[in-house]
């Protein structure tokens, strides 16, 4: 993927109809100022299903987890656990940073409430990869988005 400056808002999408409708990607995007993510599957976010969005903030897909993660390497990463209603900020080996806010609306999940310096970065420019991943606890993953590869962000912090 080409690196582009982060225009937040820009929406990382996948094909419809390549997964289960509950964990078929379509549509991720953060958006400005309160950094809140709209996930959206082709059919409803599902009650239990699992839906991460995943920073590889140093760039580097051999350091930060791995397991399904193989080939993006994040070191942090948001995710829904719909069997347990709640939304966290991950860090490696499944840590806990911080729990955030979700709600259902209109057809996506959105998570808010987690800021840059919640991964350690500053409020300078920062180039990440992000990709985004619907998976069951059970089978792994279902659906990517993109379907191979990330999506290489520049993240310019509001003034
Ligand atoms: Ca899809
Ligand atoms: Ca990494």
């Amino acid at each position: 993927m080409p690196v582009e400056a982060w225009v937040f808002g820009r929406k990382i999408t996948d094909p419809s109809g390549d997964a289960d409708p509950t964990y078929d990607i379509i549509e991720v995007s953060i958006k400005e100022g309160h950094y809140i993510i709209h996930y959206k599957v082709s059919g409803s976010i599902g009650s239990i299903g699992a839906y991460s969005v995943l920073f590889d903030i140093d760039r580097n897909p051999a350091t930060g987890e791995q397991g399904w993660w193989t080939g993006i390497g994040p070191e942090f990463w948001i995710s829904y656990l719909g069997e347990d209603q709640e939304a966290w900020l991950f860090t490696i080996g499944w840590v806990k940073v911080k729990q955030l806010w979700y709600s259902v609306e209109g057809g996506y999940l959105k998570i808010s409430d987690f800021t840059l310096s919640d991964m350690g970065l500053s409020g300078r420019i920062n180039r990440i990869d992000i990709a985004a991943y619907s998976y069951t606890k059970s089978s792994g993953p279902m659906d990517r988005a993109p379907d191979t590869g990330v999506r290489t962000i520049t993240i310019i912090s509001p003034p």
